[in-house]
Order: C-alpha cells, then structure tokens, then sequence
C-alpha cells in the first residue's frame, strides 16, 4: 500500500471559524452544532477540491480511459467520519477540535443521512464509487439530486407511518454546484417527417421543451487520500424562468406552473416494488438522467478528442440495472443526430462503451416501458429503439431462420393487448458484457431470465459478485474491531481485505478471542442503547442479538422469522420447553409505502412484540424489537452489533445481497438460505461457520407447480398452532382480523414464497444454533471464522474485476 498523504492542516481551525463568521454570520458563541457540523465540514471540503484538482489534472495529463456509472440512487450515507477516515485525519481533527472545545462526535452526528437510494442497488453503487477512489482508478457516478430521498419511517401503533425526507439537497456542505456545465435535455414534443436535400428521409424532433441539469458534485476520497473521483447529481430546472410564449400571452399562472413541472422532475425518488407501471414522471427521470450523463461523457470527452475513434477506448459507462437502459438510444441519438455520425459505426461506438447489470429476477421489477409513454415523452428515442430492433430482429432470421416464436421472445418490443419496451432487452441487445451479482444469480439469469440471448452471445455474459467496502462497514462502523485487527496483523486489510485470513490462527489464542469477543459486546451494548432510544424497548446484551434488517418485502421472509418467534413463545408458554440460550429478535427496514402485505407484517412484528415482551415469563428468554427507519447511519449501529444474520429468502429470489457480507466481515454468524450470496459466503467461511437451511434453488424450481402448503399445515401441529395464532385476536390489539391477510397469503393463496416447506428446517437450524451460542470458545472461533474468511467480499476485489474484466480501467497513481 502506498503510504497516506496526509493534507496540510494547518489552516483547517480558521476555515472554520472563518465559514461561521463570513458565511453564516454569526460570531462562534452563537453557532449551534449543525452550524459547527456544517463549518467542519467546509473546511474538510476544501481539502477535499486539492485532491480532487490534483486527480483530474492527473487523468487529463495522461488521457486516462474513465468509467461512468449511471445509478438512479446513490445511498452515501453520512460523509463527514468517511471522508476524515479516508485522508487519514480523523483523530488530528478530532484534537484540533477538541482544542476549540468541541467534540467532532457530536459535530457528526448532526449530519443528516442523504437517503437517495432504497437499499442495496443504492448502497453498491456508493460502494463501488469508494473502491474505485481508493484503488486510484478513473470511475465516476451519475444520479439525480432528488430533493426527497427515500421517505422517513415511523411507527405508529405499530404501523409505519411515511414522512418527506427533505434533505439539504442544494446546500449540503458536500455539494459543489456547477452551474457552468448545465446539460440541456429536449423532452416530449412531436416528430416531423421531413426531406432532406439529397431527398432522402430525414426524421426532425420538434416542439420539444428544454429542461435544464444542472450539476451538483460531491468529491469521493479515496483511502490513503491520493485520489478524489466524483459523484455528480443533476438537478432539473426549468429552461427559462418563465415559458417567455405562454408569459406573453398573459397566462402568467400556467407559465409558473410549467416551471414547477420541469422542477419536478427531481423532486423525490421512487421507492422500489412500488412503482405503479407506466408512472411518466419516473420515465421522465430515467431519461432525464441518462440524457445529462449523456450529454456530460461527451462533453468531457471532446476535451481531448476531435473525433469518435477513440471513444470506446476511452470511455466505459456501466448501467445499473435497466433503469439507465435509454443510454443505449441516448448515446445512438447524440452520436447520430448531433454528432453526424453513420448508424453502422454509432453502433459498434455504443455496444463497445455500455455494459449492464441485471439485479433481479423478480418478474414485477423487470422494467417495460409502455410504448404510448414511451413516444409522448422521447418519440425520437422510440424511433432509435424500433430502428436498433429492426435490424437486431433482422440478425435474428439469419441466425434462427425458422424459429418465429423465439424472435417474439427475444424482440426488444413486446407485442400484446399494451405494446411494450423491454428495457432489459434494450440493455442487453446495447452492451458487450452482461453481468449478475451473485455466481447463482448470473446462473439464473443465463438460464432462466433470458437464455435466448446467451445462446445468441454466450461471451457477452459474466459474473461480478458484489462486494461492500471495509472503509466504511469496517473500519468506520466498528472502530474497536478495527483497532484490535490493526494491532495484530497492520493495517493492510483496510486495502486489501484478503489479509484478514492471518486472523485465522488467532484462533487459537485464547486472549485474542476474549477480545475479540468482548468488542462484539461493546458493540451490542451499543446497539442496545439504539434500541432503547427508537424503541423504547429495554434489552439483554447478554442474549443472541439476532438481526433481519433489510427491506420489508415477502421474498425476504421476515414472515418466516416471525413465525418462528411465535413457534418459540409457544414452545415456553404451553410446553414448557425453555430455550438454551436467551434471544432478542431485531427487526429494521422499511415497507414500500403500496406495499400492503409488506406494512402489514411491521405491524404483525409490533403485535408480536407487545405479547412477547410484555409476558413475564417468555420475556426472559424472547424479547422483540423493531428499529424504525433504516438507513446507512443506523445499520453502521445494528450490523456490528449482530450475533446472528438473518438472510432467508426463498432460494432464487435474492439476486445477491450485501448485507449478508457487512453482518459476516464484523463477525456475526449467518442464518441462511442457499440463495445470492449466501452461497458463496458459505464456501467462504466453511459449512460449519454457518446455518444453511431450507429448500434450494433446484428444490424450489422442483415444487413449483405442485406445491401444497395445505399438506404441510395438515401435518404441522407446530405450524398450526402458529397460523391460528396470527389469524386469533392474540397479536391484534383490538383490532379484529387484522393479520387475517397474512394467514391468507400463506394457507389459502399458494404460499407463493414457501414459508411452510422451509419452516421446519429453519427452526432445526435455530436450535443448533442456539446450543453452539452457549459454549463461548465455540462460538467465538466460529465468529472469528466469519471475519476471517469474507475478505473476498470486499467492493475492491469487486471493482478489480469489473476494472479487468468489463471496463478495462487501470490504476492511476
Ligand atoms: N434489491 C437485489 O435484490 C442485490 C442488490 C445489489 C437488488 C439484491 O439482492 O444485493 O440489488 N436488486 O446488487 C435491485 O435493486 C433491483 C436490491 O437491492
């Protein structure tokens, strides 16, 4: 590793002082720490911009090829702690402020968490940006500066309630705004069949409007402090001021009101799994962005260039999941239409630049875009994507001369009642490389999402397994740890996470686990305290912290967790069977706001929760909480004070996860299915670091069809006596039939994600776990096992290959 350079700090009290008095105005007795927050983090800023100067000049200098990665979210989390971490500072700022009589803890916990992703697609992107950063390597991210993030969650009577979360999004101190680089994006309009002198076809778009993006960046540090990439976020606005047209015909209202529209347009994120099919304003986001990126890796790129020649070999632009797809039109459109070039070579140009990565299987978030939105919002795009199908399906005859029927399926426009783009079509016809997230997910998607096209193109498609970086979930979320690993084998793993195998003999040292497992209680004590704050439930660090925090969503099966806790209680109250070892069950995450079944099971945990936790005799060995409003400032809390991981989803169905690695890395033990990841963590820590229960992918693909979950329920007394306990008054309140839904899903409606057939198997695995948790040496070697042996989940070890195998990108030191 090449040793930190550490910036000069010497200036670094009067910036502060200096951001106080001249920019807020205010003499410091009077500034409140959001104040002093906001202070620090101008002055870190402002080191920040001599890096980030420094990298670009260093990439120009060498005309440096540089990969762009369109996201609609980036989930960043607090920057302040990371960015001090990253340069190396934080306990040099920490005394330069403890000098000025303030505590930098209390300044960062005044930063707010910019929530502008939903979970783990938003947390990878921002993952990958500080690996890329950190590795010295020339890779940018491109959003949206929504101005709501994903909504805060509260609960209220044991149901989530969502409010706006309006974040500082024009004046955040990490926001640099550059308004001398506005993209320009036409949007609606009509098109004009026109001739052209040669008398040729000659299609215009016309009467479109103009929207404005307007560029906010925020720096990303690498570790070691050499190199800052950035993450630029566009907000939109409005052309003019006013539709000078509409002004001047004395409509003043209406022409306000179209500015407000265009604004709107970055207003607030989607949630996931919610969105209504066919909800423009999210097409005319989708676009929004991808046509600004566009527009932008053109722009940076005719710097240095006269031509196109060279663009694929200097450009790589990844698209994270279908939701950038338009780039491929985007990018077609620009090189064509603006830029004169022929179709042919536009073509190999846009195939040779995008790569694409498919992040779900799930049929409902597989994105079509409806071809009558589709044409009142970008009819000239919706003419590129006929013309790209045309000569695609044309390639197709030649190669499947009388195979009709798998041209039907392959076309990038889907035929039926409501004619359809396929935006994963779009991606995968547009990219030289397609890639899954997990090894079985990239399996999945080979055989089963679209086999068509890898038997067309087998080369095209690869796998990246995810990764999470060490700076922030390691080093940053669970300093302790991050000390005691240091003092025994350096520092290296802080860059290169494979290292953490030397750990593996310390095993043997029973000082070292005794440490080691002591940090894993400070850390719960920690999280203890969270729960009693948000929760106001008071529980045992002494018990297995057991931890299911992820989005609420029925393939993720919380409802399976519950079931067991039920199956528990029931366990102690009528058969007096006592558990080997005291549990609390902590639940985080957030329901899509239309998620009905989703919400319900929060309030189903809550009602679970109050009779549990309320029962004086189960109560001693079962407590339940619910962590409200996930996000990445809380899970750096929960994760490093987990004992056990929950990651149980129906096998095939999680395309990867990532939490699943951050829980492994800080030492807790996975309870899991064969499904994404989990797989792979498997073969990592070994099968006797880990609970692998229930049905796997082969097994589930099997049963679909004839599953029975009556046959189940017919010879379960124990899950009989669970169901009828959801569908009683027991978990209610006074509210009648209220789980009645849930129980329905499962008995009457299929029990589309398997519940019943893994039930059995979960609560086995349970027990083991619960018997090898009681014997410390066991389970301390067991969780030593788990951060020993994750390395490779590293987002670095991710990004090199990516970098290697997708981008070809190289260090720039
Ligand atoms: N929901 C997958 O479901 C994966 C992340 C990042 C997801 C999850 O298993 O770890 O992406 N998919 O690859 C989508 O968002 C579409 C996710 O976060």
């Amino acid at each position: 590793m090449d040793s930190i350079i550490k910036p000069d700090l010497s200036g670094f009290e009067n910036t502060i002082r200096d951001y106080v008095r001249y920019v807020l105005g205010k003499p410091m007795t009077d500034a409140t720490s959001t104040d002093l927050f906001n202070g620090v983090s101008s002055a870190v800023r402002k080191l920040l911009m001599d890096i980030r100067i420094e990298t670009e000049q260093r990439y120009d200098r060498r005309d440096v090829k540089r990969m762009h990665y369109i996201s609609m979210e980036f989930l960043t989390g607090p920057l302040l702690a990371n960015n001090l971490l990253n340069m190396g500072i934080q306990e040099d700022v920490r005394a330069i402020l403890k000098n000025m009589g303030l505590d930098l803890d209390i300044l960062m916990a005044c930063e707010p968490d910019p929530s502008l992703g939903n979970g783990g697609l938003g947390r990878l992107a921002a993952c990958f940006l500080d690996s890329l950063a950190s590795l010295d390597m020339p890779g940018f991210g491109y959003g949206i500066n929504y101005d709501y993030g994903l909504f805060k969650q509260s609960i209220m009577g044991g149901y989530q309630r969502e409010k706006p979360d309006y974040w500082p999004s024009r004046s955040s101190p990490w926001l640099i705004a550059r308004s001398g680089e506005k993209c320009m994006v036409p949007v609606y309009g009509r098109i004009v069949d026109t001739e052209d002198i040669e008398g040729g076809y000659n299609p215009m778009w016309s009467e479109w409007k103009l929207v404005v993006g307007r560029p906010h960046d925020i720096p990303v540090v690498g570790y070691g402090g050499h190199t800052a990439n950035r993450l630029r976020l566009f907000s939109a606005w409005a052309s003019e001021d006013f539709d000078i047209q509409i002004f001047n015909e004395g409509d003043y209202f209406r022409a306000v009101e179209r500015k407000i529209s265009s604004e709107n347009i970055s207003k607030i994120l989607y949630p996931s799994d919610s969105q209504e099919a066919g909800r423009e304003l999210r097409l005319v986001q989708e676009y929004f962005l991808v046509a600004c990126a566009v527009q932008d890796i053109i722009r940076i790129y005719l710097k240095q260039h006269d031509d196109f020649n060279q663009f694929s070999k200097k450009v790589a632009i990844q698209l994270n999941d279908t939701h950038p797809a338009l780039t491929v039109a985007e990018l077609m459109r620009s090189l064509v239409d603006v830029h004169g070039l022929e179709w042919d070579n536009a073509w190999d140009i846009t195939t040779q630049t995008l790569a694409y990565t498919n992040h779900t299987l799930l049929p409902e978030a597989l994105e079509k875009w409806p071809l009558a939105i589709v044409e009142k919002v970008i009819p000239r795009h919706l003419q590129i994507i006929y013309e790209i199908n045309r000569r695609f399906l044309e390639t197709l005859t030649v190669n499947y001369p009388d195979d009709p029927q798998r041209l039907h399926r392959m076309s990038i426009i889907e035929e039926g009642d409501e004619k359809q783009v396929r935006m994963a079509h779009l991606a995968i016809v547009g990219s030289h490389s397609v890639n899954g997230v997990a090894k079985i997910h990239s399996h999945l998607v080979k055989t089963g999402l679209v086999p068509d096209f890898y038997d067309l193109w087998p080369e095209k498609f690869n796998n990246k397994t995810n990764g999470v970086t060490p700076r922030r979930w390691l080093l940053s979320a669970n300093p302790g740890l991050a000390r005691l690993i240091t003092e025994s084998i350096g520092d290296k793993w802080i860059v290169d996470l494979d290292t953490l195998k030397a750990l593996e003999s310390l095993g043997r040292d029973p000082a070292f686990l005794e440490k080691f497992s002591m940090i894993k209680r400070e850390n719960k004590v920690r999280l203890a305290r969270l729960i009693k704050k948000t929760a106001y439930i008071d529980v045992d660090p002494d018990s297995i912290f057991d931890i299911h925090a992820k989005r609420i969503h029925e393939y993720k099966r919380q409802f399976l967790n519950v079931m067991h806790i039920i199956h528990g209680y029931f366990m102690i109250q009528e058969e007096g069977v006592i558990p080997t070892a005291p549990r609390t069950y902590i639940f985080s995450g957030k329901a899509a706001p239309g998620y009905f079944l989703a919400k319900l099971l929060i309030r189903l945990i809550h009602g679970v929760a109050d009779v549990v936790n309320k029962d004086p005799l189960v109560s001693q060995w079962i407590k339940v909480a619910f962590i409200p409003d996930y996000k990445v400032s809380l899970a750096e809390i929960i994760i490093p004070g987990a004992d056990v991981s929950e990651q149980i989803s129906t096998a095939g169905m999680e395309a990867s996860g990532t939490g699943n690695m951050k829980f492994a890395i800080n030492g807790a033990v996975t309870m899991g299915t064969m499904d994404g990841a989990n797989i792979e963590i498997a073969e990592a820590v070994g099968p006797d670091n880990i609970y692998i229960f229930g049905h796997d992918v082969e097994e589930i693909q099997a049963m679909r069809g004839a599953y029975d979950p009556g046959k189940i329920l017919a010879q379960s007394p124990h899950i009989q006596r669970v169901l009828n306990a959801v569908n009683s008054p027991l978990f209610c309140g006074w509210e009648n039939d209220l789980f009645f839904p849930l129980f329905d899903a499962v008995v009457n409606h299929g029990d589309y994600y398997m519940n019943l057939a893994d039930f059995q198997s979960y609560v086995d695995a349970q027990v083991r776990l619960s018997g090898d948790y009681v014997d410390k040496k066991k389970w301390a070697q067991m969780t030593l096992l788990n951060t020993a042996r994750t390395g490779i989940f590293s987002s670095d070890r991710t990004i090199r290959e990516y970098a290697g195998e997708v981008w070809g990108l190289e260090r720039q030191i």
